[in-house]
C-alpha cells in the first residue's frame, strides 16, 4: 500500500472549497510517550492545519484537557507514568454524547483482537495499529473532524429553528403557538400550588388607524414597542404572547383579581406614556379574567371570558382596564 496524502488532501481542498470551516484550526490531543511517534504524528497533523497538543501520560493529558478543547482524541495505550491510556478513555466516555464530541482514535503497538473489542464496547470510535500510513490517520482523524463538526452545526440549526417556531419574528416575544402549549401547563402548577392564576387580553386601540396613515412598517414597530412595554411590566414566572393582529395575552400566576387589576392597569399606563406616534400616545384596553385554584375550567375558557371583558372596555371608550 503506497502511503500518499496527496490525493487525500486534493480531494478534502476541494471538498473544503464548499465546506469551509470542516478540519481547518482542529485542535487534537495526542497522547503517546514515544518521542519519535509524537514527533512525526505531531509533524505531520500540524502540516494539515491542526493544532495538535501533546502529551505523555494521562497526567499531563488531563492537564492539558483543563486548558483546552479537543476536537480528536489520539490515545495511545502503554504510556508513561502510572497509568495507561484506558483511564483516560474510560474518563472521554461518561455522556452518551461524549461519542460524537469527544472522538477517541486508540493509537496502539497492539494486535489483538480481544483488546481491540474490548476498546470498541469502552465506545472508542476508532483503532489504528501502528505504524499506520499517514494517509490512513489522516483520514480517520478527518472523518471524526467532521462528524462532531457536522454534529454542531445539526443542533445549531436545531437550536434556531425550534427559537424560531416559537417567537414571533416582528416582535421577538413568544407566539400564539407558545402560548397555547404554555397555557395548560401554568394552570395545572397554579392548581397544584392552590393559587389563582389571571389571563390578561391587551389589544391596541384603533390599530388599524396607525396602519393607514403611517403605514404597515411603522405599524410593526409600534407592535415591537407595546410588546416591549408589556415585558417590562410582567414578573419573571408571568408569561406574554403575541395572541394575533395587535392582540397580546398575558399570564400572571399566583395573581388574584386585585393584582390583576392592578397589573392591567399598570400596563395601560406605560404603554400610554412610552408608545406614541405622531397623532399622539398609543393605548390599549384590557379584558382580565382571573381563575380561581377550586375552579373546573379550561385555560381556553377563561381566556373567552377575558376577551369578553376585552369588548366590554371598547365599548367603554377605549384605554381602559376591565374584569
Ligand atoms: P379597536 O380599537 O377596536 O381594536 O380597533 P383596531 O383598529 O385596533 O382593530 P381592527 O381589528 O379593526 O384592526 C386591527 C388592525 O391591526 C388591522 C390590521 O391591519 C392590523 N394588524 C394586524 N396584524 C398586523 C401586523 O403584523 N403588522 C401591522 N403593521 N399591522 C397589523
Ligand atoms: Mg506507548
Ligand atoms: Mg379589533
Ligand atoms: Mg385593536
Ligand atoms: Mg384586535
Amino acid at each position: 500500500t503506497r502511503d500518499d496524502p496527496e490525493q487525500l488532501e486534493n480531494f478534502l481542498r476541494y471538498f473544503l472549497a464548499s465546506h469551509t470551516d470542516a478540519v481547518v484550526g482542529a485542535r487534537v490531543l495526542l497522547v503517546e510517550d514515544s518521542p519519535a511517534q509524537q514527533q512525526h504524528l505531531a509533524a505531520m497533523l500540524q502540516r494539515r492545519g491542526y493544532l495538535v497538543d501533546v502529551a505523555s501520560s494521562v497526567e499531563a493529558a488531563r492537564e492539558l484537557m483543563r486548558q483546552h478543547d479537543h476536537e480528536v482524541y489520539l490515545v495511545d495505550l502503554v504510556l508513561l507514568g502510572a497509568q495507561s491510556g484506558i483511564g483516560l478513555i474510560r474518563q472521554l466516555r461518561r455522556k452518551a454524547e461524549d461519542f460524537v464530541l469527544r472522538p477517541v482514535i486508540v493509537l496502539t503497538g497492539f494486535h489483538d483482537t480481544a483488546r481491540k473489542n474490548e476498546l470498541y464496547r469502552l465506545g472508542v470510535n476508532d483503532y489504528v495499529v501502528k505504524p499506520a500510513p499517514d494517509v490512513e490517520l489522516l483520514a480517520r482523524v478527518y472523518n471524526l473532524v467532521f462528524m462532531r463538526r457536522m454534529y454542531q452545526q445539526l443542533q445549531e440549526r436545531e437550536r434556531l429553528l425550534q427559537a424560531m417556531a416559537l417567537t414571533d419574528p416582528v416582535t421577538h416575544i413568544p407566539n400564539r403557538h407558545t402560548y397555547d402549549q404554555a397555557g395548560e401547563r401554568y394552570l395545572e402548577r397554579a392548581r397544584r400550588d392552590g393559587k389563582p392564576l389571571s389571563v390578561l387580553v391587551v389589544d391596541i386601540d384603533h390599530f388599524k388607524r396607525v396602519n393607514d396613515r403611517h403605514g404597515h412598517a411603522f405599524g410593526d414597530r409600534i407592535l415591537a414597542q407595546v410588546a416591549q412595554a408589556l415585558s417590562q411590566a410582567l414578573r419573571v414566572n408571568d408569561m406574554v404572547a403575541r395572541y394575533g393582529g395587535e392582540e397580546f395575552v398575558a399570564l400572571l400566576p399566583g395573581c388574584g383579581a386585585a393584582c390583576a387589576v392592578r397589573k392591567a392597569e399598570d400596563i395601560r399606563q406605560r404603554i400610554e406614556a412610552q408608545v406614541r406616534t405622531p397623532d399622539g400616545p398609543v393605548t390599549v384596553s384590557v379584558g382580565i379574567a382571573v381563575i380561581e385554584p377550586t375552579a373546573d375550567e379550561r385555560i381556553a375558557q377563561a381566556f373567552g371570558r377575558a376577551d369578553a371583558a376585552l369588548y366590554q372596555a371598547k365599548r367603554e371608550g377605549r384605554n381602559c382596564v376591565r374584569l
